[in-house]
């Protein structure tokens, strides 16, 4: 048998608080390394999981997996996302409050595959009925609709989330979920007419033409090659080894039918999604006066017919801008750029306002039917997965909100987590120290501030008549941008509006009100829609008792197998892993609940063993003497104990390792005395 010591060596800890040196950053990266090398991809800080994103399939989520996790204490078991799925639902369920999973990290390196493994533990675990079987199917099937329409092939990540989602899932007084709702952030895009080198538009595109049958296409009047589309033949990239787009087309195909979408809904959705298509591929030419027209008559005719809109008025829409003057309606003709971006300012508001509708209707599908139950009584585990930190060769608005959305996210754990350390500490009665770490609340203050903040910069450069351009934000800023105005204002041409509104595609007449059209109003700039959507989205997420998922990408090649301690370091540095660490070992690198503590080691003292009839505290007070733990080397608190050095608990595991294995010896050989 392999002692604890050998094993330790080997695998490393499974918690980095019980590390010997836990300030080096050395130590922490080649334990790391050890456990990757071993295949233990999780690791703990504490209670925070530190995930390896392996880029191969570990059979280490099974039913069997599950089952193992399920109603067991946190330390009992190796370190897994199971783990801390289940233990927010326990805290759930016993201390009926409402939780929420967080999960970061940077680009590729594993969020959204954390969270759906989070979803199938509750689908698989929890109790349920047949209507919350439903409910169940419906929640695992948003995954495969939600990533076709919103991720896609990036440069850092080939299923990569181009949106961020907060879901809520709600459960019932047994425990069983029976509803859910999900928020989308800010979806991006201009990825829809235009992607960088290397990457692809949204995977629906290439599920659609790859995967779409005969007759489909037929009638969407779409060719079976995706170079074809002006809009799919940007990145130059049309296939992904990774993906297999005809397998994943059915497999989203089913799930809108689970969802529960009728074929109407479907086919309308299709057409929507070949519309953008044909738009992509409407061509200009420029008279003589400069104006545009359009060359591309077949587009138009497939335009009119899938969108239910009348051919002529959308050719006038898509060449011409509506002006009023001395009160008076004018159209006022486009030159050829103009009408180029005019044209995909209409398929970035059609594909944008689509793909919130999709999120509306899976949210009606996962709402609460059961009139017996008030969804207000429900208790909700929230399960974060946002876009990760990215940077490209080029940045554009796009990456400055994603990034902004995870500093937010990074500020958030700075003080959850140093507020709940705290907390514990005073809610022990124990004192502490505390640690010096890096507040990036001066970042987010950075872009969010009032009238000096970017955004309120941005905002006011595109209010700004007349010259206002990126170039004078820019000098403003003193960085380099591009692009930012007209991302930020997100403006659509009044007349393409009108145009989308006359529609008989009942997905589209949802998607542009009529009542848009007589509001006066200057809508919000997408950044400050966003700045506002993350301050509501902190507010939910602090009003949760949260547990962290902290992801971390092995390399930059997508490869199994593979440590580049560059990049991981430097992840474990921005992420403040160091720090986190710092701060749970910063009085006590190890606490544990009473009843655990004694259920773990009364076998160690025959005082305890095999029960301890007296205060919990007290048992635990005779035991760690009969141990002899010095007085300096632990501190008992109102419900825990708290352990400052690792090297006491190892001897105290080391000891029980030993009593195991002298306990079985003694077993066998009574067995042996028996034959
Ligand atoms: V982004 O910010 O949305 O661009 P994520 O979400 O962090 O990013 P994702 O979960 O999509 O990354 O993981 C990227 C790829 O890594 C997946 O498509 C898988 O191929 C691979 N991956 C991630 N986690 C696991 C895992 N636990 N097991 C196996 C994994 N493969
Ligand atoms: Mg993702």
């Amino acid at each position: 048998m392999e002692s604890a010591l050998t094993a330790r060596d080997r695998v490393g800890v499974q918690d980095f608080v019980l590390l010997e040196n836990y300030t080096s950053e050395v130590a922490f990266i080649e334990n790391l390394r050890k456990r990757f090398k071993e295949n233990l991809i999780y690791t703990y800080i504490g209670s925070v999981l530190v995930s390896m994103n392996p880029y191969k399939d570990l059979e280490i989520y099974t039913k069997q997996h599950m089952e193992r996790y399920r109603g067991v204490n946190f330390y009992e078991v190796s370190p897994h996302i199971y783990a801390v799925a289940d233990n927010a639902y326990r805290s759930m369920r016993t201390e009926r409050r409402d939780q929420c999973i967080l999960i970061s990290g940077e680009s590729g390196a594993g969020k959204t595959e954390a969270s759906k493994k989070v979803l199938q533990y509750y689908a698989i675990t929890c109790p349920a009925s047949e209507h919350v079987q439903t409910v169940k199917d419906r929640l695992l099937q948003s995954n495969p609709v939600l990533e076709a329409f919103g991720n896609a092939k990036t440069l850092r990540n080939d299923n990569s989330s181009r949106f961020g989602k907060y879901m809520d899932i709600q459960f019932d007084f047994k425990g069983a979920p029976v509803g859910g709702h999900i928020i989308n952030y800010l979806l991006e895009k201009s990825r829809v007419v235009h992607q960088s080198h290397g990457e692809r538009n949204f995977h629906i595109f290439y599920q659609l033409i790859e995967g779409g049958e005969e007759d489909l296409l037929r009638r969407l009047g779409l060719e079976k090659n995706p170079q074809q589309y002006q809009y799919l033949v940007k990145g130059n990239c049309p296939k992904v080894s990774s993906i297999n787009d005809r397998n994943d087309w059915k497999i989203v195909r089913k799930a809108l039918s689970i969802i529960g979408f009728t074929d109407d809904e479907v086919e309308e959705l299709l057409n929507i999604i070949a519309s953008v298509l044909h738009l992509g591929n409407v061509q200009y030419g420029g008279e003589d006066s400069g104006s545009a027209y359009i060359t591309t008559e077949t587009q138009i005719k497939y335009l009119a017919r899938l969108l239910g809109v009348d051919g002529t008025v959308l050719k006038e829409a898509l060449t011409h801008k509506k002006i009023i003057a001395k009160g008076e309606e004018l159209m006022s003709p486009l030159n050829q750029e103009q009408a180029a971006s005019a044209r995909d300012a209409l398929s970035k508001a059609i594909y944008g306002r689509t793909f919130t509708w999709l999120v509306n209707k899976i949210n009606d599908s996962l709402a609460f039917k059961d009139d017996s139950f008030n969804s207000k009584n429900a208790s909700v585990i929230g399960l974060l997965d946002i876009y990760g930190f990215e940077v490209f060769q080029n940045n554009s608005f796009e990456q400055f909100c994603i990034n902004y959305c995870n500093e937010k996210l990074q500020q958030l754990f700075i003080e959850l987590t140093l507020k709940s350390e705290q907390e514990e500490y005073e809610a022990e009665g124990i004192t502490w120290e505390p640690v010096q770490y890096f507040n990036n609340k001066i970042i987010c203050d950075l872009v969010e501030e009032k009238f000096k903040g970017i955004i309120s910069i941005l905002d006011e450069e595109c209010l700004r008549p007349g010259d206002a351009s990126d170039i004078t934000f820019l000098e403003k800023l003193e960085d380099t941008v591009g692009g930012f105005l007209d991302k930020n204002n997100d403006l659509l041409f009044r007349n393409l509006k009108e145009a989308m509104c006359m529609s008989e595609n009942k997905i589209l007449t949802q998607c542009f009100d009529r009542e848009e059209l007589t509001d006066k109003k200057r809508p919000e700039t997408a950044a400050t829609q966003f700045k506002n959507s993350l301050a509501k989205l902190m507010e939910i997420l602090m009003s949760k008792e949260p547990s962290y998922v902290r992801c971390i990408k092995p390399n930059d090649a997508k490869q199994a197998g593979r440590f580049d301690e560059v990049l991981i370091r430097h992840q474990v540095k921005y992420l403040g892993l160091m720090e986190n660490l710092r701060v749970r070992r910063a009085g006590f690198a190890y606490r544990r609940r009473y009843e655990t503590f004694l259920q773990r080691y009364k076998s160690l003292c025959p005082d305890t063993w095999p029960n301890w009839d007296g205060r919990l505290v007290d048992g635990v007070s005779t035991l760690v003497k009969h141990l002899g733990y010095k007085p300096e080397e632990y501190k008992l608190g109102r419900t825990k104990i708290f352990i400052r050095f690792p090297k006491t608990l190892f001897a105290t595991e080391d000891a029980l390792e030993v009593r195991k294995h002298s306990l079985a010896t003694q077993l066998q050989s009574s067995w042996k005395g028996y034959s």
